[in-house]
């Protein structure tokens, strides 16, 4: 089992609805640990270059416009096997398919304003982190 690390996004309503300490909570009370920390308001260039994999998706301008709509906290997290246990953690995309215990299953009912971003694999991880905090 892997250490890794991985690159997590409260994203804008989880800000609004202030669940920034309740998601940093939930991943220190796993035992992951919190590197890097970073609240911003992602301008339109990094939010696409973020949801690349999505252009095509009719989604896509939507998911955009909300992404932009207000600051996010990137955050890089590390631990034992963390892409995976992040992601298990946040639930399934759609909160409401999304197991109680989860993040998304917890605190939402919108797919879209799903409370949390977190990478799905090692290549997405390290493509995530350089682009939110750069190299190093
Ligand atoms: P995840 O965030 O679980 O990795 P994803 O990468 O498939 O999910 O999609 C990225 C985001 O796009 C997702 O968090 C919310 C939005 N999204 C996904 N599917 C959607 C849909 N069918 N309608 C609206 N928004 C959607
Ligand atoms: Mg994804």
């Amino acid at each position: 089992m892997p250490h890794q690390r991985t690159f997590v996004m409260v994203k804008p309503d989880g800000v609004r609805r202030r669940l920034v300490g309740d998601v940093i909570s939930r991943f220190e009370a796993k035992g992951l640990s919190l590197e890097r920390l970073r609240m911003r308001i992602p301008d339109e260039a990094l939010a696409a270059h973020h949801y690349a994999e999505h252009r095509q998706r009719e989604f896509y301008p939507s998911l955009l416009a909300f992404i932009t709509s207000g600051p996010v906290v990137a955050m890089q997290w590390s631990g034992e096997s963390a892409i995976a246990v992040a992601r298990t953690m946040m639930g399934s995309t759609n909160p409401v398919q999304a197991a109680p215990g989860t993040i998304r299953g917890d605190f939402g009912l919108d797919v879209q304003e799903n409370i949390v971003h977190g990478s799905d694999s090692p290549e997405s991880a390290e493509r995530e982190l350089g682009l939110w905090f750069g190299e190093g």
